[in-house]
């Protein structure tokens, strides 16, 4: 086993590593920018190694300094976590050559999931189902030609793909041409490759993933799903296993099992990775594509699995065959994670850094917390403001709603705007309640509700401060008369 892994990575997904690191013996090294000089994944590692400014592209993203790190610290292997360098092949190519562990899959395994059309080819060359669509790049006459065959609507989606970006939705002939032209220059500035291949739209889709992982001996096994249709601009929003809808189909959690493992084999695959599938309003399920990283939201699949993802990739990469057996994996009960971000969902989700001035986590009962964050410390404005994700586990999915709702209640963030609200109003909705989820879900649900109103007392209290400091004679009229809203909230009060 390996005596010393270095994190390329910050923020929580490098605590929750360092976590297992520490669990297992092995010696952690963080590396760190200017802008993380107080980070947690700096204080909780045993060396710690800066690697440049705040930008990411000049630190998180460089290759050779993060390789440098770990040279001068004597690591062995390195964790890349999620985002940054985690899918680069290039990083995952100077790693090998530079006689150090990726823990991750190996770089040819990165490159062929990264093309999304090479991606589809392995998954049709391991018999898993895909959205009919073409196999390469293609002009207008051909994504006409296309459109002929199967019919409108189709989705164009670039090669290079990911994210949502250069992806067009065309629903008539008249269409195609711009709607090209525009898909092929966004994908361009995106990932500088234009080429956009076509597929069927499927239309309300519900997005189901399957984490697999596999040993390079050629054992694989699959955990189950991830429903992961709460998304907001390709961001997932709230993840939870059982998917409510594979808890309706329990067969469809082998089947799609099966499916994902075959399009993994087809690749060459090994260590951790995740198949995502478009499930159709059907019920028939397809693949997307393939993440060859550790995802934001395995906590969910460790809570009902009762495995350590992190353990699993570390043993893997250092050689160790795969301890456990399809017919071992089993699930219990149901998780539900939030992603809790900085930032002011009811206007227009815009990034809230800054300093945290209070912070109360909640405790008790199968609630698990993977933060990064802590009383005084300021939320760096360089890099995604995602403070923690908290994820519960419950015996039903009712009780793991119920049990989610108490936790947001007793989690309390000062200083800085947060999504906390909004996730407890998206719990209380009877849509999500029942179970009706799909990829829509988010933008109907903020054209059919109102944003959360404060409760009674605190627009009571409100009111009376602002009164109070009214009468005290307080600033200067044009202090008096900014634009605070609860100075606006206060004086409603006292108006009503
Ligand atoms: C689709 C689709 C419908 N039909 N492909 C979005 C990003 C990229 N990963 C693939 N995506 C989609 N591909 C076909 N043929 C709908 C989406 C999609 C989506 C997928 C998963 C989760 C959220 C989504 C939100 C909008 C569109």
């Amino acid at each position: 086993m390996f005596r010393k892994v270095l994190i390329a990575n910050r923020g929580e997904i490098a605590v929750r590593v360092i976590r297992t690191l520490h669990e297992m013996g092995i010696a952690s090294v963080a590396v760190y920018s200017d802008a993380d000089r107080t980070s947690s994944h700096v204080r909780m590692a045993d060396e710690a190694e800066h690697i440049g400014p705040a930008a990411s592209a000049e630190s998180y993203l460089r290759i050779d300094r993060i390789l440098d790190a770990a040279r001068k610290h004597g690591a062995e292997a390195i964790h890349p976590g999620y985002g940054f360098l985690s899918e680069n092949a290039d990083f995952a190519a100077a790693c090998e050559s530079a006689g150090i562990v990726f823990i991750g899959p190996s770089s040819a395994s990165i490159r062929a999931m990264g093309s999304k059309t090479a991606g589809r080819a392995a998954a049709i060359a391991g018999g898993a189902p895909v959205v009919p669509g073409t196999t390469k790049g293609v002009t207008a006459e051909e994504a006409r030609e296309f459109a002929r065959e199967h019919g409108y609507p189709i989705l164009l989606k670039a090669v290079a793909g990911g994210g949502g970006k250069g992806m067009r939705a065309v629903r008539a002939e008249g269409e195609l041409e711009g709607a090209l032209r525009d898909a092929a220059s966004e994908a361009e500035r995106a990932f500088r490759d234009a080429d956009i291949y076509v597929e069927k739209l499927v239309e309300r889709p519900r997005h189901i993933e399957i984490q697999i992982i596999g040993d390079q001996h050629g054992k694989m096994v699959h955990l189950g799903e991830r429903e992961c249709s709460l998304q907001r601009r390709h961001q997932k929003v709230i993840e939870e296993c059982p998917s409510p809808w594979i808890a309706l189909h329990p067969e469809m959690r082998e089947k799609m099992g099966a499916a994902a493992i075959r399009a993994a084999r087809a690749a060459g695959y090994y260590n951790a990775g995740t198949v995502e599938f478009l499930v159709d309003e059907s019920g028939r399920f397809y693949f997307l594509e393939m993440n060859t990283r550790l995802q934001v939201e395995h906590p969910i699949t460790e809570l009902v699995t009762g495995l350590d993802l992190v353990r699993m990739q570390v043993e893997i990469a250092a050689g160790a065959h795969l301890r456990i057996a399809q017919e071992q994996v089993t699930w219990r009960g149901s998780a539900i994670e939030c992603r809790i971000y900085a930032e002011d969902p009811y206007n227009h989700f815009l990034p809230s850094p800054g300093k945290i001035t209070r912070l109360t986590r909640p405790q008790g009962p199968g609630v698990r917390i993977d933060g990064c964050i802590y009383d005084g410390w300021t939320v760096p404005m360089e890099y995604d403001p995602l403070l923690a994700k908290m994820a519960v586990w419950a015996e039903t999915r009712e009780t793991a709603i119920a049990r989610m709702l108490r936790a947001l209640r007793e989690y309390d963030v000062g200083g800085i705007r947060t999504n906390l609200a909004f996730f407890r109003q998206i719990l209380e909705d009877p849509e999500f309640q029942a179970g009706h989820l799909h990829t829509g879900f988010i933008d109907e649900f903020f054209a059919r509700t109102d944003p959360p109103q404060p409760p009674e007392e605190l627009r009571a209290i409100a009111a009376l401060a602002a009164a109070l400091h009214a009468s005290a004679g307080g600033p200067s009229e044009a202090k008096a008369t900014n634009s605070s809203r609860w100075l606006a909230t206060g004086r409603e009060g006292l108006l009503r």
